[in-house]
């Protein structure tokens, strides 16, 4: 049988090695489905439960393994589900194709059933968009969204009309004349300008108190980054998507930056007299220097991104790994460690304090202390993904980098809902590697009904859901930042390890510190997919590395104003300072706990010296209220 529009998409994608495929059919797209079904020797289809969670799957993919996988929807509906995922992979720069069906070509724009113009729609998030018009059209869009996807870290979208995929490939038009298209693939060396390189290299070599901020574009350079940090005596801080660049043990890193970061790392930033950006496009301007401040160099493959956060003197574009190592001879080696070894210092004492944060005992559990136990348990190769919320900073703090595990969320999107889909790509790219999904239960349950796919398709993926039947997140930044009382952010409990049963696979719950250990390692040792829902405390807030007054006057404005839950609120605050105080001084909680005692009249004060007095933390007791 001669081949039709849709042989010729798939044999394209299959030529531009593409090996997967995420979707969920529809009449609008079952030509390309018919044509995928006779290629399954040759690329696989792993149907998902909401397209979202297919885009999701492919930017998981894609992080993971720096392929491009391609995500399939029908016409309107289905490729509308995709987008937020799409958004994603615009954001953090990952390659993903879209397949998209439309309505007949010939009713297209005529109100016709599902007839949405998703090339219109797609047109923000696409570096590449464009609606087949007959089966000898296909050859060319196919090999040029698949190009500029790869070429351009982005979106390649295919929209195609469904009764165009099943027709037959016939005559051209004149001028497309055959065989004058190339799938050769093209990669540039990613090398600067060796003046630039110099440059860069005298401003580094004049350098006495230096951090590198190394994020995603750094992933692979581990060796260089530590050759650089120790010929500079330099600090490495890791934006969220930086974190498995060097590992967390590293003596270099001071881990995370920002609000989900650490102390020493803040404090890195703000004493710097030199930064050397590499590979990130980390927002939060507000954690870096004070323009003036330091003097910086930046790395970035995207030449538009050269400058974009901080008033860097000298740009590189080229690739991280290849850029230090031509950079790394023009490095003098530096004498003086005392702005390392300082930060060492403080990450001694950085280390004390989360340590103490998690293993306090405390029921409800602190959610630290699951990710806490949780972290010597992972396999050094282990794939480690977290959703939004304030599970992104139990998981940026309490899970420590090590070996060749790899490390990702939605960075600059920052969406919900990514954590249960990433691991779907991560576990179809990699299935003898542990990948392990550390979510909340409000992120989680907006696609949790891809838990059966794991299920379907013999994904062994270990899902940790944080259940503190709240949105936390949002609830401590209406508080924090805003002064707000707490508003629409509870969520109705549900029991997500009976669900994980439901669905086929393995449902574990734990609620007590102790059990901790022995639960986790019977979760992780699970055959095939398992979930384990984890009753956390409420009331644990995530606290940033540096408690800056207003938040803490806005903490307290927020209690004043009624905000439910002040009493647990407040206690909760001062129990952590005064515990924080036992391990360092001064605790990074002290001065929001202090205002918010004045607000509350000092209740949670007393309440928590008592406690201290008498030795006696509460374990089980009946909630406290104001
Ligand atoms: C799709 C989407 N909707 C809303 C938000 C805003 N948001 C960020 S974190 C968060 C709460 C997450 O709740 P949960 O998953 O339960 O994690 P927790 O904060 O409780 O740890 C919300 C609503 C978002 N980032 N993405
Ligand atoms: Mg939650």
């Amino acid at each position: 049988m001669a081949e039709t529009a849709g042989d010729r998409l798939v044999e394209t994608l299959i030529d531009w090695g593409i090996e997967v495929i995420f979707g969920l059919p529809g009449d609008g797209i079952n030509g390309v489905m018919e044509a995928i079904r006779k290629r399954q020797d040759r690329i696989r289809f792993i149907q998902v439960r909401h397209e979202e969670s297919a885009a999701f799957a492919c930017v998981g993919y894609a992080k993971f393994t720096g392929k491009m996988a391609a995500c399939l929807a029908t016409s309107g509906p289905g490729g509308i589900h995709l987008l937020n995922g799409l958004y994603d992979a615009k954001l953090d720069s990952q390659p993903v194709l879209a397949i998209t069906g439309s309505t007949y070509h010939d009713l297209i724009g005529t109100f016709y059933q599902q007839d949405v113009d998703l090339n219109t729609l797609f047109k923000d998030v696409a570096v590449y968009s464009e609606r087949v018009m007959g089966p000898e059209h296909v050859e060319n869009v196919a090999e040029l969204a698949c190009r500029s996807a790869l070429a351009y870290r982005g979106v390649g979208h295919i929209n195609i009309p469904t009764d165009i995929q099943d027709q037959e490939c016939g005559e051209r038009s004149r001028k497309n004349v055959p065989g004058h298209v190339s799938l050769v693939g093209a990669r540039s060396a990613g090398l600067p300008a060796e003046a630039e390189l110099r440059r860069a290299a005298e401003l580094l070599n004049a350098g006495r108190k230096i951090v590198i901020l190394a994020g995603q574009g750094a992933l692979g350079a581990r060796q260089e980054l530590e050759m650089a940090a120790e010929r500079l005596k330099a600090v490495i801080v890791k934006p969220l998507l930086g974190k498995a660049c060097v590992p967390d043990t590293s003596p270099y890193t001071t881990g995370g930056a920002g609000l989900l970061g650490t102390a020493p790392s803040e404090d890195a930033l703000a004493e710097c007299d030199t930064l050397l950006m590499v590979g990130t496009s980390f927002p939060y301007i507000d954690h870096l220097p004070k323009p003036g401040q330091a003097r910086g160099v930046q790395i970035d493959i995207d030449p538009r991104r050269i400058g974009l956060r901080y008033p860097v003197e000298v740009g590189l574009v080229g690739d991280s790994k290849v850029t230090l190592q031509h950079l790394l001879p023009l490095l003098e080696e530096h004498s003086d460690r005392s702005f390392l070894e300082k930060a060492q210092q403080r990450m001694k004492e950085w280390w004390a304090l989360l340590e103490h944060r998690a293993t306090t005992g405390e029921v409800p559990m602190k959610p630290q202390a699951v990710a806490h136990f949780l972290d010597p348990l992972l396999a050094g190769d282990a794939i480690v993904i977290t959703d939004s919320g304030t599970i992104t900073t139990w998981w940026a703090r309490h899970l420590k980098a090590r070996g060749t595990q790899m490390y990702s969320c939605s960075g600059t999107l920052a969406t919900m809902a990514c954590g249960l889909p990433y691991a779907i790509g991560a576990q179809v790219a990699y299935p003898g590697r542990q990948v392990v999904a550390f979510v909340g239960d409000g992120g989680f349950s907006m696609l949790m009904a891809d838990f059966a796919t794991l299920v379907k398709y013999k994904l062994p993926v270990k899902v940790v859901v944080i259940k503190n039947n709240v949105l936390g997140q949002i609830k401590w930044e209406q508080m924090v930042f805003l002064g707000n009382p707490e508003f629409g952010v509870e969520l109705q409990p549900i029991d997500f390890a009976r669900f994980a049963e439901a669905c086929g696979g393995r449902g574990f719950h734990v609620e007590h510190p102790n059990d901790l250990p022995a639960t986790l390692r019977a979760f992780l040792a699970a055959d095939g997919p398992a979930l384990l829902e984890a009753v956390v405390d409420p009331f644990e807030p995530p606290m940033p590395p540096k408690v800056t007054f207003e938040q803490a006057r806005k903490m307290a404005e927020s209690l004043a104003r009624g905000e439910p839950n002040r009493g647990r609120i407040a206690l909760t605050l001062f129990r952590d300072r005064i515990e924080d105080l036992e391990v360092t001084a001064p605790g990074p909680i002290g001065r929001i706990a202090e205002t918010v005692a004045s607000a509350v009249g000092g209740a949670g004060g007393s309440r928590s010296r008592s406690s201290r007095g008498n030795g006696a933390r509460r374990r089980g007791g009946p909630p406290h209220t104001a």
